[in-house]
C-alpha cells in the first residue's frame, strides 16, 4: 500500500517526530519525566494518529526500524535532560517478535549515554496476551539492565492480575477510562482504590492517565496515586517546547 511506502520513507525525516508529555509526582508539580509519543505529519494527508499507522508498521515489518528510531531518539533526548528525569517509550508486540529488542535497547542507551534506570518501557496487557514466553525472557533481560517496565492502559485488558505476578513490572498506569469517570461514579473510585492497594502491596508505583480536571486530580491524590499524567498538567509537545527545570549549574 502507498501509505506503507510513505511511512518507510518518513522514518528519519522531520515528518516523524516524538512529542513528550510530562509525568508529574502526585503533588502535580514535581516533574518525574516524560512519555514519548510518536507523531506523523504526512506530506499530503496531514497528521496521522499512531493508532492508524502503528498497525500498518507492525504488519509490514516497518515496526523494527521505526521502533529502533523511537528508542534512539527518545534516549538521545532524555540524555539532555537533568537526571533523574526519565523517558517512557511505548513498545508494541511486534517489537518483541523481532528477537533483538534487548540489543536494540542496549544500543540506544549506549549511543545516548542515558542510564538504563532513566528509561521506562510501556507495554499493554493485550501485548502480553498469547506472547507470554517470548516476552518473559525479554522483560527479565530489560529488568536486569535496570530499565523500568510499566503496564500501560491497566484495567482495560485481559487477565491483568496474573501478568503482575509473572512479569517484572515497576509501575501500572491506570487507564484514562477510569480517570474519566472517577468524579461521577463511586464504583470507579472503588476500583481505583483497589488497584492502588494491589499495586502498593506488590511494590509497584501507580500512574493515573488522562487527568483533565482539578476534581480528578484531587481524587487521584486522595486515592494515593504516585504519578499523574494528563492534559490538565501537560499536553504532549515537541522536544523544543519542553520547559523542564534545568540543572542548578546550567
Ligand atoms: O498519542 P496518542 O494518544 O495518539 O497515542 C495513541 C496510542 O499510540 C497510544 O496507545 C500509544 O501508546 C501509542 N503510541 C504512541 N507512540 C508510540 C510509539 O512510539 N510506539 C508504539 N508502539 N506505540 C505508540
Ligand atoms: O495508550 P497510551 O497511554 O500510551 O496513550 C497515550 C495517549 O493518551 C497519548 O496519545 C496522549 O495524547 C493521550 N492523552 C494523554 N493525556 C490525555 C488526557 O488528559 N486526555 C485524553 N483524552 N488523552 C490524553
Ligand atoms: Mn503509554
Ligand atoms: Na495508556
Amino acid at each position: 500500500r502507498q501509505l506503507i511506502r510513505d511511512l518507510r520513507a518518513a522514518i528519519g525525516t522531520p515528518q516523524l517526530a516524538l512529542h513528550y508529555q510530562a509525568l508529574y509526582a502526585a503533588d502535580g508539580r514535581t516533574l518525574n519525566g516524560y512519555e514519548a509519543l510518536l507523531r506523523w505529519r504526512h506530506p499530503t494527508r496531514g497528521p496521522i494518529a499512531p493508532v492508524d499507522f502503528i498497525p500498518l508498521a507492525e504488519d509490514s515489518g516497518l515496526i523494527a526500524p521505526l521502533g529502533r528510531w523511537v528508542l534512539d531518539t527518545a534516549c538521545a533526548a532524555a540524555a539532555g535532560w537533568p537526571a533523574p528525569l526519565t523517558v517512557a517509550v511505548n513498545l508494541s508486540a511486534a517489537q518483541f517478535s523481532e528477537g533483538d529488542l534487548v540489543e536494540v535497547v542496549q544500543q540506544a542507551l549506549a549511543a545516548s549515554g542515558l542510564a538504563a534506570t532513566r528509561l521506562e518501557v510501556e507495554i499493554t496487557e493485550s501485548l502480553l496476551l498469547g506472547h507470554t514466553d517470548e516476552v518473559t525472557g525479554t522483560l527479565r533481560a530489560l529488568d536486569a539492565l535496570g530499565v523500568k517496565i510499566a503496564m500501560d492502559d491497566f484495567g482495560t485488558g485481559y487477565s491483568s492480575l496474573s501478568y503482575l505476578w509473572r512479569f517484572p513490572f515497576h509501575k501500572v498506569k491506570i487507564d484514562r477510562a477510569f480517570t474519566l469517570h472517577l468524579a461521577d461514579d463511586a464504583k470507579v473510585r472503588l476500583i481505583v482504590k483497589s488497584i492502588v492497594s494491589l499495586a502498593r502491596s506488590l511494590g509497584l508505583r501507580v500512574n493515573a492517565e488522562g487527568v483533565e480536571t482539578e476534581a480528578q486530580m484531587r481524587l487521584l491524590q486522595e486515592h494515593g496515586c504516585d504519578e499523574l499524567q494528563g492534559f490538565l498538567l501537560a499536553r504532549p509537545v515537541p522536544l523544543e517546547s519542553l520547559a523542564h527545570p534545568v540543572a542548578a549549574d546550567a
